[in-house]
């Protein structure tokens, strides 16, 4: 008589959809029917013996550890196991980021060409769980994971954070969790913009008041504060470990009165303003005709592209309105070649566009309208685009006239206006071919805290990392909702504050203990 197999057990509520429910969309990605692996006290993640490939099981146990109470040791050996994963080229999509996961009654495999396809592959196995998983606390399971295959990659190279740490600083753990949070989604980039008018957020060896001056002040009169390069570099290994590459902008001609109060020989009069506590934009500018402003430059960029082993460096040029257009063309041409001469690529605000070209360079727009016909120029000239369009990308703006901290200047920006849009066909005159990706930019004119922070993140920040991440044909408003709403009990459970957008059908959050209830806003 061949065994009796045994009775299904109750099925868990991430069993019937949890393919169907990713976010970003992958692929390609297929349940398998009647099966399902659980992850237990004996579970072990075995993983090719590569640090890189450690690192990213080591990432995926201190997550699963936290939830599930159990001891999950990382075996460098690349062996079969409950939890496997290796590198490997057969049926994984061709790309740097690409990865296939499986799930049998035997266990997990992710399967990937590099490290960052690993760490998006385990993430993606993250929301194949229970959303318990994202608990800081050890619960009773079960830890169950369906049965089924995911093969996956990104549609653009470049999909982007911004966080404005100059008008209000943030310390580096803040870092480190907001790295965390946008990792969730397979962000690859995070953009620090590291200097403006309120606070210079770098320590640069060459000219120590920079930071020690221009740092002590933000937005409203606080204290401020800057990176040591000690915590800039933790900030760029951490991130590393989570396949994300850090931009850091240092925001040039304009946007310099940190700078200006700091040192007086790079102001146009050679005198110092007082620091600046504000948020007007557009009344700093270094001396574009003065030497000193390209010796400062140099140095600057120099101790800047020592830290960043990432390809870009930002020099923003937005809304210097005190400087005449001819004058910035000059300073831009200037300026450019000293970012190339330190091996980087320069990446910039898009008044840039109609600046001398440098090779490779990037232009980010932040735009309200779908034509910029400097912009089309520039890439007829070589450049890409990275697309911030204010009025889609913008986390500053508020969702409703009643949202509690942000900017409306773009317009108000709920959730759908944020993902209802194509990258690939937005500006006219920038084909497909042309677009890096795309960045949400959040400004901090009104933002104190990660609390804050994390508010004006979700749900938008996922609708962005979608737009970058998943096939053109897979954007669907009606389907992201539903795909969304499922995300809602993971962030509960995560304690991420989120605004409960009334766009979504969010699941009930029965049981989450009252701290980890997002506010109601
Ligand atoms: C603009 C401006 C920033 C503001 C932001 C507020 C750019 C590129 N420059 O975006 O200084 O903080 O708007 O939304």
């Amino acid at each position: 008589m061949p065994p009796v197999a045994p009775r299904p057990r109750s099925v868990p509520s991430n069993e019937l959809s949890a393919y169907a429910d990713l976010v970003p969309a992958p692929v390609g990605a297929e349940p398998t029917a009647g099966v399902h692996w659980t992850l237990s006290a004996t579970t072990a993640i075995h993983t090719h013996p590569a640090p890189v490939a450690v690192a990213v099981a080591e990432h995926l146990a201190a997550v699963l550890r936290r939830a599930t109470g159990h001891p999950l040791p990382v075996v460098p050996d690349d062996g079969p196991g409950p939890i496997r994963l290796h590198f490997a080229r057969d049926g994984v999509p061709e790309h740097s980021e690409g990865y296939r996961l499986d799930v049998t009654a035997d266990g997990v495999t992710v399967a990937a060409r590099t490290a960052a396809g690993l760490f998006h592959g385990t993430q993606t196995l993250r929301q194949l769980l229970p959303a318990e998983v994202e608990s800081g606390t050890a619960g009773p399971g079960p830890w169950t994971v369906p049965g089924g295959y995911v093969v996956d990659r990104p549609r653009f190279a470049y999909r982007g954070a911004m966080l404005d740490v100059a008008r209000h600083f943030r310390p580096v753990a803040d870092i480190l969790r907001f790295i965390d949070l946008i990792s969730l989604y397979k962000i690859n980039h995070l953009h620090l913009h590291l200097t403006d008018d309120q606070g210079w957020r770098i320590a640069i060896d060459n000219w120590p008041l920079l930071a020690e001056y221009g740092g002590a002040s933000e937005v409203g009169g606080g204290p401020g504060g800057h990176y040591s390069k000690a915590d800039y570099r933790r900030i760029v290994e951490y991130a590393a470990t989570r396949a994300i590459t850090v931009v850091p902008e240092i925001d040039v001609p304009g946007h310099t009165n940190a700078a200006l109060a700091a040192y007086a020989e790079l102001s146009p009069d050679r005198t110092s303003p007082p620091v600046y506590t504000g948020t007007e934009v557009g009344f700093s500018a270094l001396a574009v005709h003065s030497e000193t402003t390209y010796d400062f430059l140099h140095d600057v960029f120099t101790e800047i592209a020592a830290l960043t082993p990432g390809p870009y460096l930002h020099v923003g040029g937005d809304e210097a309105f005190k400087v005449p257009a001819a004058d910035y063309a000059t300073f831009m041409a200037r300026t450019q070649p000293l970012v190339v001469a330190t091996g980087k690529t320069v990446m910039g605000w898009h008044q840039l566009a109609d600046t001398a070209h440098s090779p490779g360079r990037v232009i980010q727009f932040w735009g309200t309208s779908d034509r910029d016909d400097t912009v089309a120029d520039a890439v007829t000239r070589g450049a890409r685009v990275l697309l911030s369009p204010a009025n889609r990308a913008y986390l500053d703006m508020k969702y409703a006239t009643d949202t509690p901290v942000g900017h409306d200047w773009a317009g108000l920006l709920e959730v759908r206006d944020v993902y209802d849009w194509d990258p690939g066909s937005f500006l006219a005159g920038v084909p497909e071919s042309a677009v890096l990706g795309v960045e949400a930019p959040l400004w901090t004119e009104s933002v104190t805290t990660m609390a804050e922070v994390e508010l004006m993140l979700f749900p938008r920040l996922p609708a962005i990392a979608e737009l970058g991440w998943s096939p053109a044909g897979t954007r669907d408003w009606a389907g992201f909702a539903r795909r969304l709403a499922a995300q809602g009990p993971r962030w509960s459970a995560a304690g991420i504050t989120f605004h409960r957008s009334p766009q979504i059908s969010w699941p009930a959050v029965a049981g989450a203990p009252s701290a980890a209830q997002p506010p109601a806003t």
